[in-house]
């Protein structure tokens, strides 16, 4: 029997499963998540972020992130129903992009940690930085044009590393925090991504990155996976030393360090290099081909697949990343998801069940009532401003602004997701919102697809535990494919499947267009589209 432990730290919670894998079976032994804000409320966050007077500064706490892992081991040793000292393998995932700050005391710190008292209370003081920049940070621009221009231009920095320079991504983080606070970029010895940080308070030492998260920093070279000189020059002075290394995904970063062994149990398991939430939850979804998409509908909406040849999108807001299998995959990142969904769901007095009742009751298409719901500033397309722009809405139906809001959010992912170069027959869906069933029902209607969702919502978690499981499996000689990795857990046959309904496919390719419309018309880019609206409406009138 093989237990492997996957972790995820995300946005709004850190969540652990661990999973049992043996040639007869395969099940879940434990799943636990612990909510930042309630679970840790000294630190003061809200949803997972601290508050800030500027809306275009997003941060979080590395120590709370430390804190919740030094918890959560707790809990899985002492609750997760098996014998701690049978975990084969542990991996993990965490929110991409952001970044965590140490100074020169956190190695000697990290080797010397006393397991009879709590992780938080002895590495206070390894922080260079208190606070770590996070995805929701749009306050890079004027970085990202300088490392756009240094780069030679935007396709340059796109076929380079992947992604075109995003306010969000590390090496525009990291160039701000130089600028702004020289003598505290000099004081730090390392720079992890939040991943790469929790890997090495598991190992109690330097873990490296692999090329699914390193790729999105605008730092690393991605067609060769090692860091881009140019990239490094143009984001700060001696970078590379303070980078950690980039290794394949599936490399064994050392054994769990006796902190974890002594404190609650473990064996000195191998610790896998942990990614980021986004390439974690493609092989959590069992996506191990280009046949299938996945959209995950978390803190963030995300659209990704794999790829196996190496294509960039050309209007610019796509990314490609590295995949755990050694791939590529294509994202597409939409800032204003779930919390988008509960603001107009708040806005209206509603709970889950009836903003679902508000689906089911209001007609595919809603009459043509476009929302474009930027209620903070958004990655696809890029919009500084915030503001929900609305366009042949009537002001005070909640149910029309329900449908209104789930219809946008899927004819965006659709329209901005078309230079993959794939028209899937299936999505597989995760994250929180994909409980919900109705939400499901338009996804699958506006992309024309089927929609698949697997028992287990939290695919970068589960994915996390699936990379465990391939890499021990590789480590001791006895390879698995991935196909066989994911059966079971995340293959077909535990699907629940949502089909489209194909009498509406005319409707939403024709609302495409006024959705796409009004979209340029919100960023000043085209005319009013007011008669694009009511072309569409006597096309296809009220049933
Ligand atoms: P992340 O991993 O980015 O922290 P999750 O994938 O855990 O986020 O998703 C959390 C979100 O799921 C919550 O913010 C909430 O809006 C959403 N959610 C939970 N249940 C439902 C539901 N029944 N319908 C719609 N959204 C839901
Ligand atoms: C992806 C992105 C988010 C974060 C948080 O580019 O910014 O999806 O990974 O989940």
């Amino acid at each position: 029997m093989a237990i492997y432990l996957g972790l995820d730290s995300s946005t709004q919670s850190l969540s652990a499963i661990a999973i049992e894998v043996t040639d007869a079976s395969r099940r879940v032994r434990f799943e636990r998540s612990i909510a930042f804000d309630t679970g840790f409320p000294d630190y003061g966050t809200r949803h997972g972020v601290l508050p800030s007077p500027d809306p275009l500064v997003a941060a979080s706490s590395p120590l709370m992130w430390a804190e919740a892992l030094d918890r959560m081991m707790g809990l899985v040793a002492t609750e997760g129903g098996f014998d701690p000292a049978d975990v084969s393998a542990i991996a993990g995932s965490a929110q991409q992009h952001g970044s965590v700050y140490l100074n020169a005391s956190a190695l000697p710190t990290l080797v010397a940690l006393d397991p009879a008292r709590p992780l938080a209370h002895q590495i206070a003081g390894i922080f260079s930085r208190r606070e770590s920049p996070i995805w929701m940070d749009s306050s890079t621009a004027s970085q990202c044009q300088a490392i756009t221009r240094a780069l030679g231009g935007e396709e340059a920095v796109g076929t380079l590393t992947g992604s075109r320079a995003f306010e969000r991504f590390t090496g525009p983080q990291i160039r701000k925090f130089f600028e702004t606070a020289p003598d505290a970029y000099a004081r730090t010895a390392r720079i992890h991504l939040i991943s790469s940080f929790l890997a090495s308070l598991l190992v109690c030492g330097e873990a490296p990155t692999e090329p699914g998260d390193a790729s999105g920093m605008n730092l690393m070279d991605l067609a060769r996976h090692r860091w881009a000189d140019a990239a490094l020059d143009a984001t700060a002075p001696d970078l590379a030393a303070r980078l950690p290394s980039v290794v394949e995904p599936w490399t064994v970063v050392g054994p769990l360090a006796r902190y974890w062994t002594e404190r609650y149990g473990f064996a000195p398991a191998p610790v896998v290099v942990w990614s980021g939430d986004n390439p974690s939850s493609l092989v959590g979804v069992g996506i191990v081909d280009e046949e299938r998409a996945a959209i995950s509908l978390g803190t963030s909406d995300t659209r990704f697949g794999l790829m196996r040849g190496y294509r960039t999108d050309p209007a610019g807001t796509g990314h490609v990343f590295g995949a755990p299998t050694g791939d590529y995959m294509s994202l597409q990142c939409f800032r204003n998801g779930s919390l988008a969904r509960e603001r107009v769901r708040d806005r209206f007095g509603l709970d889950w069940r009836g903003f679902s009742r508000a689906l089911e009751t209001t007609p595919p298409a809603n009459g043509g009532a476009i929302m474009l719901p930027w209620f903070e500033p958004e990655i696809t397309p890029p919009v500084a401003v915030p503001g929900a722009r609305h366009y042949g809405m009537p002001p005070d139906s909640g149910a029309v602004h329900v449908r209104a809001i789930i219809e946008a959010q899927m004819m965006a992912m659709a329209r901005h997701a078309s230079w993959m170069g794939t028209r899937p027959r299936v999505i597989v869906a995760t994250g929180g919102a994909s409980g919900n069933r109705e939400i499901l029902q338009v996804m699958a209607d506006v992309h024309q697809a089927e929609v698949w969702r697997l028992p287990l919502g939290n695919s970068a978690c589960l994915g996390a535990a699936l990379r465990a499981c391939h890499a021990d499996r590789r480590r001791t000689r006895r390879p698995i494919s991935w196909t066989e990795v994911v059966a079971g857990f995340a293959g077909a046959e535990a699907a629940d499947r949502i089909r489209p309904r194909s009498d509406l496919e005319p409707r939403y390719r024709a609302l495409a267009d006024v959705h796409e419309a009004c979209e340029a018309h919100a960023l000043g880019l085209g005319p009013d589209p007011g008669e694009r609206l009511a072309a569409w409406r006597r096309a296809f009138p009220a049933e």
